[in-house]
């Protein structure tokens, strides 16, 4: 008989996800979900044929450089791989996949929960009632943005920003845009298209952040571009925190430059953020939950088992990025 592939499961995944990984292959599970170290995860290594991380492990090319033989595949349970080097994964033959489309509709409810978030107030809100400090009503009491009808802008029209779209049109917003190319009109609906960053700053209310963290868009919402937003506007972002320079934000949110942010990553997560964040009032804050629904974490975690079925099936699994 065949002997089932050793797959490294560096997280606790779901119950009904560890249960179907168990029965496909020979499954090294982290029930009490400790943080392996990279030595620790290289250690294991020897004896596996595929690993299957989170973006809480880090693949850099010297970490890559050092898997030994025998492991065939880094398959993502996430959608983005910033984590992963992609060209080291690739130059050594190591196959690498994510899990796109499941995570869209959790991601894109979490963007709207940040945008009406900051613009209503809601942390404040909250900590107010909390702490036992509302004493008082007036008309001018806690009064926040509208959202209903404004402009959003979305960056990166992918998979998450055009399910995000179309809640946005549920509140009568009307929708922004920048990819590096157009979409056809049946994914744009519609929407408006900037050519670049620079020109839809100024056209737009909101601005919901959802291109991957790469080389070209590390530090892209910096002080200069920050600077081209509307003062009344609304920064959201769920994708990555490398995508915003953080100085640059905090400056803004403090001088008036921006109204509010809302976020669910940052640099430095989970313990490093920037301190400043958490002292602002005009800022709503999310430890990255994106994806954190039930429905979600499972459908990511069969699209995971999906990609090591084709990949031990010597087939091309459907979500490889390297
Ligand atoms: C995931 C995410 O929960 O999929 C992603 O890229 O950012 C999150 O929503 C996380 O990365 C799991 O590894």
């Amino acid at each position: 008989m065949h002997k089932k592939p050793v797959v490294l499961v560096t997280r606790k995944l779901p119950d009904a996800v560890e249960r179907k990984l168990a029965e496909n292959f020979e499954a090294i599970l982290n029930p009490e979900d400790r943080l392996y170290t990279t030595d620790e995860i290289l250690q294991i290594a020897n004896d596996v044929d595929a690993i299957l991380p989170c973006h809480t492990e880090k693949f850099s090319a010297e970490t890559i450089a050092q898997l030994p033989p025998r492991v065939k595949a880094i398959t993502n349970f996430s959608v983005g791989t910033d984590h992963v080097d992609l060209v080291a994964a690739k130059q050594k033959g190591v196959i690498v996949t994510n899990t796109p489309d499941v995570l869209s509709d959790a991601t894109a409810e979490i963007a709207m929960l940040l945008m009406l978030g900051a613009a209503r107030r809601a942390s404040e809100g909250e900590r107010m009632v909390r702490n036992q400090q509302w004493q008082d009503w007036s008309p001018a009491f806690m009064v926040g943005k509208q959202i209903t009808g404004k402009r959003i802008g979305i960056l990166g029209m992918g998979r998450v920003g055009q399910v995000l779209a179309k809640r946005a049109r549920g509140f009568d917003m009307t929708v922004h845009y920048h990819n590096r190319k157009p979409l056809d009109s049946s994914h744009a609906d519609g929407a408006v298209y900037h050519a670049t960053v620079e020109d839809m700053l100024p056209e737009i209310d909101v601005l919901s952040v959802h291109c991957p963290a790469t080389k070209e868009t590390t530090g892209l919402l910096n002080r200069q571009r920050i600077a081209l937003m509307n003062s009344n506007a609304i920064l959201v972002n769920t994708s990555r925190g490398a995508v915003v320079d953080d100085d640059a934000l905090v400056e803004a949110l403090k001088t008036g430059v921006i109204a509010a942010a809302g976020l669910d990553v940052f640099n430095g997560e989970p313990d490093g953020i920037h301190p400043e964040y958490r002292k602002l009032e005009n800022t709503f804050l999310l430890p990255h939950i994106g994806s954190a629904t039930e429905e979600t974490r499972d459908a990511m975690g069969f699209r995971v088992i999906d990609n090591l079925n084709a990949i031990f099936n010597d087939e091309e699994p459907g979500d490889r990025v390297a």
